[in-house]
């Protein structure tokens, strides 16, 4: 009964911890760090209801940022362009940067923008946040905001089928990657744990473990440790020694014998070119940066001027994934499904108008609850108190222009 307890409790402390790392690292990351690495937009993941075995595309941009941490490693090295859900929840189809395809790793220059897709296949049924991620070589995974995709279980028939997932081989074999190989692993385990329970039998039989040996010996006086040994001790040892390089020497020929034709895994690095981003003839100073801690909002000042002849209405900020739109524009577009949107958590001084030919110092207002929900509160314990973010704006026409902002920034505590 108590034993019965204890596991149901165990059992319930798991499920409490589980429900805790629900964030996938959306807020625990430093705030700065998502702040100025990877500007994330554009982000559409459809559909976001699906079977087991369906198709699921996501796609959005990046923007690497010109203010990237000196002392987090770079993605100049190497980056993965790769997707974040919980376990072998879908297959990875296929990825694509600026319409190369990325099934290998890359390196993306500052200041870019690069425009990705990625095709996934559902595997296992539940609800899960789907996000884009970029593994940073020595940097760790720089993560994009999530959306929840639905898999439902197949009905009738089709749901007692196993799932599969075929490839065809350069050798022209059809083979189902869930359960190619499976026996062999299986085997090569069970001959291993077997030879490890052998060896740890024989010490046990005998009685003498760590504990019980180092004990004999500190009695004994260190240079009598040798006589510890026995002639039995030694063979037995010597035995289990050449057994196992036996065994593996033995794998290696069977499985050169079982599968003789392979190549090893591909290490080498895709090249993508990427874009420039759409910046307009606005000119943007920023003066100042400050972020008010009980009003959980960022204040920019900064000088916009217009060089175009167009006139230009400031819609949107984005930083740390978080995107502050200005209710006053209508030309921003939200996805289904998407997250982390302060509707009405951007406001300008003038509405954001800038007519052509006008030089105007600006106040703008990034402020929503978003800030302490993704806990970006964290600013005032950077040592590198900077910001950074995008700032998009848009012409008459409603086309979108956009460029990078950032500098210094001071927390205000009242
Ligand atoms: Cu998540």
């Amino acid at each position: 009964m108590v034993v019965n307890r204890l596991f149901i409790m165990a059992v319930l402390m798991l499920t409490v911890v589980a429900s805790e790392v629900a964030a996938h690292g959306e807020r625990a990351q430093l705030a700065s760090m998502r702040m100025r690495t990877v500007h994330w937009f554009d982000l559409n993941v459809s559909p976001l209801n699906v079977k087991v075995g369906d198709l699921v595309t996501v796609t959005g941009k990046f923007y690497t940022s010109e203010l990237w941490p000196n002392q987090l490693p770079s993605p100049e090295d190497t980056v993965y362009l790769n997707i974040g859900v919980p376990g072998p929840t879908f297959i990875k189809l296929d990825a694509s940067v600026n319409e190369v395809p990325m099934v290998r790793s890359t390196s993306f220059d500052l200041g870019k923008v690069y425009e990705y897709s990625l095709v996934l296949r559902a595997r296992i049924p539940g609800r899960y946040h789907v996000h884009s991620l970029l593994n940073v070589k020595d940097a760790g995974s720089l993560v994009g905001k999530g959306t929840w995709v639905e898999v439902s279980e197949l009905e009738g028939a089709a749901a007692d089928q196993p799932f599969v997932n075929e490839v065809t081989t350069l050798t022209g074999e059809t083979i189902d990657l869930e359960t190619y190989g499976l026996g062999d692993i299986f085997f090569w385990h069970v001959v291993w744990v077997i030879m490890g329970i052998a060896y740890l039998v024989y010490w046990l039989v005998k009685r003498e473990l760590f504990i019980p040996r180092f004990l004999r010996i500190r009695e004994m006086g260190q240079e009598q440790a040798d006589k510890i040994l026995t002639r039995r001790d030694f063979i037995v040892s010597a035995c289990f020694f050449t057994a196992t390089l036996a065994l593996i020497l033995g794998s290696y020929l069977w499985t050169e014998n079982k599968y003789p034709i392979t190549i090893p895994l591909q290490t080498g690095k895709v090249e993508v070119e990427g874009y420039e981003a759409p910046v307009g003839d606005l000119q943007i100073e920023v003066e100042s940066a400050r972020y008010e801690l009980a009003g959980r909002s960022l204040t920019i000042n900064a000088t916009l001027t217009n060089k175009s002849d167009q006139v230009y209405s400031v819609g949107e900020f984005l930083t740390a994934n978080i995107r502050f739109l200005n209710p006053s524009v209508k030309h921003n577009n939200v996805n289904p499904g998407e997250e982390m949107v302060a509707a009405q958590g951007l406001t300008v001084t003038n509405k954001g108008i800038v007519a052509p030919g006008e030089s105007l110092e600006v106040e703008m207002v990034a402020s929503d609850a978003l800030w302490e929900q993704y806990r970006m509160t964290g600013l005032i314990n950077d040592p590198d108190s900077r910001f950074a973010g995008l700032l998009f704006y848009f012409d008459q026409d409603g086309k979108r222009y956009y460029q990078e902002i950032g500098g210094p920034i001071l927390p205000k505590f009242f």
